[in-house]
């Protein structure tokens, strides 16, 4: 394995194999995860610094050395990374280990551009399935539970990741990945799973799927269902808890820093996602000054993490906006609030800055409109104008549609701020989920 200078103080295969209960790191207080924090977070620093060229130089160009860090506040000496560091090494530049080591490779979704390559050794692939398991457990999946997974497989670190972390839980993985809506629902109905896993939008297409059928989509076995891999609202979760008779919990992830499970929530307070700070150290920045935001302030996310072999993550910008929270049922991790958005998403319309999550929970707050919606931005006469296209509920008249759709305007001009249009489209004619929604399409001329 590859050297360093300090001794790595984590032990992967110590992690017991009964994930049925709470395990030593997930019950710390929080002054013994910050004392864990110091010494992973020294390693971590070292590891880079000694194994990959990248963060060599980039340390040096900012004069900073990992003897520099101390004590945890010493973590904002270090330069920040972003996507571009990584793709910069595209493809396995930033590996810290041989190839020799590597048992996984993966590539995240990047619409434009390269993608990252993000690589895992055999101790980085056990932490995961550990921390995804945990996850599933918090959230109320239980060993011999049947597990749905509905998360795309292949590049995407969704599918794989929710698969090794089920089964290490104890679980029997039905690894479905995304699309073929009809067989999924075949699939629910013959082999009764009590969990299933999706992100947010994909479920609502499922729903349409037992519908079309003739089925109720709440009696069917589910029980969880465990969501992510983009932004929801607390009224998409009403509105999925509903549609299926469910508990749905929030997990959160990134290829970058992991995968599925940086993050997930407690099925008895949904009280949004503890980060587990025993393999993550998270910060909150102000995206416009870099400056670090106090508990409680938001921001965007920034994470280093503490244990990974084959691609050390330090500083790690995510984009995404949100905020810091003290723990609750596990108080030595922190919880995160839920993403409004990412910074790279925000529409900018006519000087007014808005997220698509926003108007989501706007739209689920009208009963006669359905989650089914998109936003196209456009510019006639070089001014800005959001048009939202959404599906009226089956059940509704065009007419109450049109009152509701009213509403929705109304209630956008006095919380958001901007005007809109609205454009009631017949149930089933928008193009549905099979994953990631891409909910914003912009037609303006760019630059
Ligand atoms: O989406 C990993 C994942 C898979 C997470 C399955 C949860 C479930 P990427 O494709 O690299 O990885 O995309 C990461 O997705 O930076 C967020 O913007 C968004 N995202 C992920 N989980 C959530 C969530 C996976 N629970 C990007 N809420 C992240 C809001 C999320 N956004």
């Amino acid at each position: 394995m590859t050297a360093c200078s300090v001794p790595n103080p984590y032990i992967p295969s110590l992690v017991a194999e009964d994930r049925s209960q709470p395990d030593a790191e997930e019950m710390m207080s929080r002054d013994q995860i910050e004392s864990l924090q110091l010494d992973r977070l020294r390693w971590t620093l070292h590891y880079a610094y000694e194994n990959v060229v990248a963060y060599r130089e980039l340390f040096d160009a900012h004069g900073v050395h990992p003897s520099d860090f101390k004590d945890l506040p010493d973590l904002q000496l270090f330069p920040y990374t972003d996507k571009e560091f990584l793709r910069k090494a595209y493809p396995f530049k930033s590996l810290a280990v041989p190839m020799a080591d590597v048992r996984r490779i993966h590539a995240s979704s990047g619409t434009t551009g390269q993608p990252t390559v993000v690589a895992y050794t055999h101790n980085d692939l056990q932490t995961w399935a550990t921390l995804v398991a945990r996850c599933f457990r918090f959230s109320g999946m239980r060993p011999g539970d049947k597990v749905h997974n509905a998360y795309g497989y292949g590049l995407f670190t969704g599918g794989l990741g929710a698969h090794y972390g089920a089964e290490r839980l104890g679980c029997a993985v039905i690894p479905m990945s995304g699309g073929q809506t009809e067989k999924q629902v075949q699939m629910i109905l013959d082999f009764e799973p009590e969990t299933i896993l999706s992100t947010p939008t994909y479920l609502l297409t499922i729903a349409d799927g037992f519908r079309k059928i003739g089925r109720d989509p709440r009696q069917t076995s589910l029980r969880t269902a465990i969501l992510g891999a983009e932004p929801w609202t607390d009224e998409m979760r009403r509105e999925i808890e509903r549609t299926f008779e469910v508990d749905a919990c929030d997990i959160y992830g990134l290829s970058e820093v992991m995968g599925p499970g940086v993050a997930g929530e407690s099925g008895h307070s949904k009280d949004g996602s503890h980060i587990w700070e025993d393999h993550f150290r998270p910060e909150i920045i102000d995206p416009f000054t870099d400056q670090v935001q106090d508990t409680g302030r938001p921001g965007e996310l920034v994470f280093t993490a503490l244990t990974k072999e084959a691609l050390p993550i330090i500083r790690y910008r995510t984009h995404d906006l949100t905020r810091l929270l003290p723990g609750t049922e596990r108080p030595g991790h922190r919880r995160m609030g839920r993403i409004t958005g990412r910074s790279d998403d925000m529409i900018i319309l006519r000087g007014v800055n808005l997220f698509p999550s926003q108007i989501e929970e706007l739209v689920l707050q009208v009963p006669e409109l359905s989650p089914h919606f998109t936003l196209e931005i456009t510019r006639p006469d070089r001014l800005d104008q959001m048009t939202i296209v959404i599906e009226r509920r089956e059940q509704v008249s065009i007419e109450a549609a049109e009152a509701g759709a009213q509403q929705l305007l109304h209630s956008i001009k006095t919380t958001i701020g901007s005007s809109a249009t609205v454009r009631i489209a017949e149930p089933d004619t928008l193009a549905r989920s099979s994953g990631k929604l891409r909910r914003v399409h912009d037609h303006r001329p760019k630059g």
